[in-house]
């Protein structure tokens, strides 16, 4: 008792309680900001105070929650895996038609954590898509012929890494055997040219291949859950920053198959994002645009019959980086909705 209120008054945890102590000794509520989670626990285990975690990540996982519970006949929370750490990964499925296997749209963020303005962009288009159905054509006429799967977190520990330990860190938290280095470039891991140009063998790399195909439990999860589907016709990932909007290839220089066609949705999309207040995106294939990269998810996609394969760099071009500024992620989020809708409707009307 004394020792929680100990907790309470010490204002070094910033804490939130929602259930302060009382004299009956009923446990306590308490909302802990991720920075602070790891000296909490401690306090609290030093102390001999039983804790449980009830409520993983407020923020997003909560909202995904939040709107899986408001819309129950549109949306529904699938569990498709775990992580490296044993965090569960959630995609969100909008669907309103019968049958589980309706052509359907992979839009995946957050695979390099410290792009903050991508998962936050997830969860804001999440929000969009439930309360514009019904009232805005295009969401309602996209959402009648497919289904959208929406993975807003796709390196869970990755991301708490960045919100408890270092702002910056890029790949995954799995252990390299005979290494120091901690982690897998989670976008250089996939069947894609895997171990090819522009990926590094080396475990110290930020662009570290991993040791074999899918050797990173997070990317395997979206490769079953998507391969097992198996009709998948669309597959955009979300990474900031640069202002780009890209498509296959990123492990050749050679012209994808589809250029034609992807160059001109993506500067439709690009022409449509723009339109909302000016933020102007290049666009191109990713070899030739930035940089040669193998392994990528969208190559892999792409590879794997799945035609509308995208990488969004979202803002900005470098003055903030990857430290947005937290007033930046509503326009964000806003603009490029409109670049996402241009795809997916193109998507719609190109069902193959
Ligand atoms: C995008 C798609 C496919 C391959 C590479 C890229 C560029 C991306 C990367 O994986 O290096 C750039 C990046 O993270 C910054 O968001
Ligand atoms: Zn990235």
């Amino acid at each position: 008792m004394s020792k929680l209120r100990e907790l309470v008054n010490s204002n070094n945890f910033k804490l939130n309680f929602w259930q302060t102590p009382s004299t009956f000794g009923r446990p306590v509520d308490v909302l802990v900001p991720l920075v602070s989670l790891l000296p909490v626990k401690s306090f609290l285990k030093s102390q001999g105070l039983e804790y449980a975690v009830t409520i993983e990540d407020l923020q997003i996982y909560q909202e995904m929650d939040n709107i899986a519970r408001e819309f129950p006949d549109l949306v529904s929370k699938v569990e498709i895996g775990h992580s490296f750490e044993k965090r569960p990964m959630y995609v969100l499925k909008f669907s309103t038609g019968e049958g589980s296997r309706r052509p359907a749209i992979w839009l995946n963020a957050g695979i390099h954590s410290r792009e903050w303005i991508s998962q936050a962009t997830a969860i804001w288009t999440a929000r969009k898509i439930v309360s514009d159905y019904g009232k805005e054509p295009a969401i309602t006429s996209i959402l009648k012929k497919v289904d959208i799967f929406l993975l807003p977190v796709a390196n869970p520990d990755g991301y708490v890494y960045t919100q408890t330990k270092n702002r910056l860190w890029r790949k995954t938290r799995s252990i390299n055997p005979g290494s120091s280095c901690v982690g897998v470039d989670a976008n250089r891991n996939w069947n894609a040219s895997f171990a090819g140009e522009g990926a590094s063998s080396n475990p110290c790399s930020e662009v570290y291949h991993g040791p074999r195909v899918h050797s990173e439990v997070e990317v395997k999860s979206v490769v079953d859950f998507i391969q097992n589907h198996g009709n998948f016709k669309c597959f955009i990932d979300i990474h900031s920053y640069s202002q780009l909007l890209m498509y296959p290839y990123g492990y050749t220089v050679k012209k994808a198959p589809d250029a034609e066609e992807l160059d001109d949705v993506a500067r439709r999309a690009a022409t449509a994002l723009a339109s909302l207040s000016g933020t102007e995106y290049h666009v191109g294939p990713t070899c030739t645009t930035v940089y040669p990269a193998s392994g990528s998810s969208m190559d892999w996609a792409y590879d794997h019959g799945i035609k509308y394969a995208f990488s969004f760099e979202l803002r900005d071009t470098g003055h903030y980086g990857f430290l947005l500024p937290a007033d930046q992620i509503i326009p964000t989020a806003e603009e490029t909705w409109l670049g996402l809708k241009t795809i997916m409707e193109h998507v719609r009307d190109n069902l193959y």
